[in-house]
């Protein structure tokens, strides 16, 4: 596996586990019906804000979203996505020396996010939106392609699978076929097993045990699970109590070799990846 990966000329070091914090753009209050939605000064303002915390607290990376793909969540306008990520992502790149991922599914926001700056395509539906693909492979940025069993209006009704990990597995190789098929470099990309996309307690549960069986593609592995419902489910707690449960995942994915782990919680994150990696590596290689 390659050790660095180039994000937009700033680079990835996946030797050691990097830890992404999670942004999330979504309208304030101020928003009044039939009109297009517009970032407000302030709801960037808050977003930089939030964004140079998480940085200051060891977050390498700063993944930016503008929709929300929880199960039940109102669609969002390509118009209103690019509204509220552009100008983030703009002022991001420019302000502070960290790799600015975007979740998003939609060419338009993953060309002009490229323009501003982003450095990483993160997308949920591993580039299936139409133009999606086509979009991608024209930035020359890597890309996370994650798994996802239906689509997040549906997902977690019945998720079924014979054999959770290599159904994943199959999916990842299709889905490499496909990019590398449109041109797009093989080590540019980063798998992702999409915990809590369309997956039951017990799916997400052996994603993790088993996540070893992933490195067989010889790429990086981005770990989601930050907070999520199968944290929730495991120790039944609200959404509020699930970072203790949170960081338990985080110690086992990086014991298990992930390489980005996606989070909320970022200075509890960076104290765990590196304990965790003290135990692997050794104290004179504790540093980051
Ligand atoms: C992911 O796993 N997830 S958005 C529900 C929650 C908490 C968190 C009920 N984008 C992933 O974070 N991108 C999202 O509590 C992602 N991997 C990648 N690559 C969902 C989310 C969340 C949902």
């Amino acid at each position: 596996m390659i050790f660095e990966l180039d994000c937009a000329g700033r680079p990835l070091n996946l030797r050691r586990a990097q830890v992404m914090g999670i942004l999330n753009v979504t309208p304030d209050s101020f928003s009044d019906g039939g009109h297009l939605y517009r970032a407000s000064r302030l709801s960037i303002e808050q977003a930089v804000t939030h964004a140079v915390g998480m940085v200051a607290d060891g977050a390498t990376m700063i993944d930016v979203g503008g929709e929300s793909t929880r199960p039940g969540a109102a669609p969002v306008s390509v118009e209103e996505e690019l509204d509220r990520v552009i100008p983030v992502v703009e002022r991001l790149a420019r302000e502070l020396d960290v790799i600015i991922s975007v979740d998003t599914s939609a060419p338009e926001v993953i060309r002009e996010a490229a323009a501003a700056g982003a450095g990483l395509i993160n997308d949920v539906r591993s580039l299936g939106r139409p133009g999606a693909l086509e979009a991608a492979t024209a930035t020359g940025l890597p890309v996370c392609l994650m798994h996802m069993q239906g689509s997040p209006a549906t997902m977690q009704r019945a998720p079924q699978y014979e054999d959770v990990v290599a159904e994943v597995k199959d999916f990842f190789e299709q889905q490499l076929d496909r990019c590398v098929e449109a041109g797009m470099a093989k080590d540019k990309l980063i798998l992702d097993p999409g915990f809590g996309f369309g997956k039951t307690l017990n799916h997400n549960l052996e994603l993790l045990r088993r996540l070893e069986e992933f490195h067989a593609f010889d790429l990086p592995l981005l770990i989601g699970t930050s907070r999520k419902t199968m944290i929730g489910q495991a120790l039944g707690r609200d959404v509020h109590e699930r970072l203790c449960g949170s960081l338990a995942t985080v110690a086992l994915a990086v014991e298990r070799g992930g390489h980005i782990i996606r989070v909320h919680d970022v200075a509890a994150t960076v104290d765990v990846v590196r304990m965790t990696e003290a135990v692997l590596y050794g104290e004179e290689q504790a540093g980051r």
